[in-house]
């Protein structure tokens, strides 16, 4: 008998047919992954103690609602570039755990909505969208979402109005956008809560170098996820999520008018190849 050795629940297939098949799929799936950490925590011989301050740990993420941060600083990293790696669309990135869908929307060459005297220093986004096949895409729709300079993002941190930093911009005939901003701060996680407190015991810094988050959005196209960094920023290379890729980090042009400008074409895969004619 083999009741006494590591094994997975209940084998795939005999299981009570209650799941949809996607369900189920994916069910096989966790099924698979619990067998890797099962095999792994018999690698590294975890002791009860270290089990129960993990099992601590671990419910002090979900009581401080922090799952949607540790998750995404920590293994959105994978699926992002599993994604990426079959997509002909520009270099994407992480979403995170900050976007809130209902900014308004704005002309193409618009101003993100923020406060009267919205602190950092002002900052124009400027480029297409493009298709994966070729010619710019007019009418396509640039989700923006960002920190502001101090690092904080709205409809998070309370002391921020709500709505501020976020906005919608609708490509025009050229497929070009305009975006009038600020330059965000590097951003720090929360270091109050548990994932703060694993950083600090593990001598790990808790910073995401300044960004700007990006839906981009068309009819006939697949969504694009992605941020900008900027160049020169301090913790490009050591991201605390992981996400920096080089095609993303845009170097910031000085403007006559003290405005700091950066450009930047996205392009979009379409949903489904076209067939010719
Ligand atoms: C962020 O602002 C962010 O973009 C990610 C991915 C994780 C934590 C905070
Ligand atoms: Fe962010």
């Amino acid at each position: 008998m083999s009741t006494d050795a590591l094994a997975a629940p209940v084998p795939l297939g005999e299981m009570p047919d209650q799941a949809d098949p996607e369900t189920k799929r994916i069910a096989g799936r966790v099924g698979m992954m619990l067998d890797r950490m099962w095999a792994t925590m018999s690698d590294l011989d975890v002791s009860y103690d270290e089990y129960n301050a993990v099992k601590d740990w671990l419910i002090a993420v979900g009581e401080a609602g922090e799952w949607p941060l540790f998750l995404d600083v920590f293994f959105e990293r994978v699926v992002e570039r599993l994604a990426a790696s079959k997509s002909s669309a520009s270099q994407s990135c992480i979403q995170g755990p900050y976007y809130l869908p209902d900014s308004p929307e704005l002309p193409w060459n618009g101003v993100l909505p923020m406060r009267r005297k919205e602190p950092g220093q002002p900052l124009t986004v400027r480029g297409r969208v493009l298709s994966s096949d070729g010619g710019p895409i007019a009418g396509a729709l640039i989700d923006h979402w960002q920190a502001d300079a101090a690092g904080l993002y709205s409809g998070f941190d309370p002391s921020i109005p709500e709505g501020n930093l976020r906005g919608k911009f609708r490509t025009n005939e050229e497929g070009a956008f305009e975006i009038r901003t600020i330059r965000p701060a590097p951003y720090m996680i929360p270091h109050e809560g548990p994932t703060g407190r694993l950083l600090r015991a593990a001598g790990w810094h808790p910073w995401r170098p300044a960004h700007l988050h990006y839906f981009v959005d068309a009819h006939g196209y697949r969504q694009l996820t992605t941020q900008l960094f900027f160049d020169g920023d301090p913790w490009l290379d050591t991201d605390v999520a992981g996400a920096v890729k080089s095609d993303l980090v845009l170097v910031p042009q000085p403007s006559p008018t003290g405005v700091s400008e950066v450009r930047y074409d996205f392009t979009l895969e379409p949903v489904a190849p076209r067939g010719p004619g």
